[in-house]
């Protein structure tokens, strides 16, 4: 990367289903494109990957048909799956940021770990009550373990928080429901593991927690302002990894 060259900044975008991520990351990058900033709008997972050239799109298909509950995957495996699905991404995005381009990402590294972790406690939870012995067998799955394995990825610039305060706002907006973990125990546990990355990483100062319950306008004004202080920000500091 040349020195004199800007590069572009690693706007993450995290928070529960239905919490208006996808709609604030679309309405981010129409803005930025508006105002000729170079930008690339990708979204986690991606499902439509193409890792084996003899099965086309084989992580996003097997990714896409999990979460829609086509496929049972053990949950060591789904996780690995995710996190792979960022690591062979992870050499176009880093080209993108030295060319100059900020990227918009819908979802990242966070998601991984919250939802697997959370689905963890309520298994463990479920086990513990019915005195199931196998229960030290998902132990694998602990907060450390689902981080571990998405290091060496590169660290958002900024994660914006979009922040729900209850289930209640997000259940009343569309298609709640249709997909694995959208349900009310899962995206409760999801809500506190948020919180507990939240914690831990408040000394990198990279979170910044916006009101989602919050009218669609007034949520993507603050997220405009968040990204351009970040793109101006980051514009000659070096690349971080997670
Ligand atoms: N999800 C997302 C995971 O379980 N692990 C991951 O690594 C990522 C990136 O996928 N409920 C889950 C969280 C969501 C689901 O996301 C699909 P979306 O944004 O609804 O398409
Ligand atoms: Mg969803």
């Amino acid at each position: 990367m040349a020195s004199s060259k800007k590069r572009g900044a690693f706007i993450v975008l995290e928070g529960i289903d239905r919490s208006g991520k996808s709609t604030q990351s679309k309405k981010l990058h129409e803005h930025l494109t508006a105002q000729k900033i170079a930008n690339q709008l990708i979204r986690y997972p991606d499902r439509t990957t193409i890792t084996d050239c003899k099965q086309n799109k084989k992580l996003g298909k097997l990714l896409n048909e999990y979460l829609q509950c086509k496929q049972e995957v053990d949950d060591r495996a789904i996780h690995l799956i995710f996190s792979a699905n960022r690591h062979e991404a992870k050499q176009q995005l880093l080209s993108w940021l030295e060319e100059g381009y900020t990227v918009i990402c819908d979802r990242y590294s966070y998601s991984g770990t919250v939802y697997t972790y959370s689905k963890n406690v309520i298994k463990r939870d479920k086990m513990e009550k019915e005195g199931d012995k196998s229960i030290k067998s998902q132990k694998a799955l602990d907060w450390e373990w689902c981080k571990h394995v998405d290091q060496g990825l590169i660290q958002p610039d900024v994660v914006i928080y979009l922040n729900v305060k209850d289930l209640a706002t997000v259940k009343n907006r569309g298609e709640f429901g249709n997909e694995r973990y959208e349900n009310e125990a899962m995206l409760k546990q999801v809500l506190k593991s948020y919180q507990t990355f939240l914690a831990e990483d408040a000394d990198k100062k990279i979170w910044s927690i916006v009101d989602a319950n919050q009218a669609v306008e007034d949520v993507h004004k603050q997220i405009v302002s968040i990204t351009l202080a970040t793109i101006e920000s980051v514009a000659s500091k070096p690349v971080q990894y997670l």
